[in-house]
């Protein structure tokens, strides 16, 4: 199991917040997702051998927000 905080900018409330953990964890390969919405970020935990880092940036940008890379 891997662990990445990914930046993530746009994210105002509540409803962003769940945005964006519901699209992560609707991922195959992925444990948990948690926003910190003060930090701008996302800590998720995933297996690294069901989902790639970049499939996980596109979930959050279909939800149209910004990944920092
Ligand atoms: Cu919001």
């Amino acid at each position: 199991m891997a662990q990445k905080t990914i930046e993530v900018e746009g994210m105002t409330c509540g409803h962003c917040k769940s945005s964006v953990e519901g699209a992560l964890s609707g991922l195959e390969g992925v444990k948990s997702a948690d926003v910190n919405l003060e930090a701008n970020n996302v800590n998720v935990e995933y297996d690294e051998s069901k989902v790639t880092e970049s499939s996980m940036v596109e979930a959050i940008e279909d939800q149209g927000y910004d990944v920092r890379k």
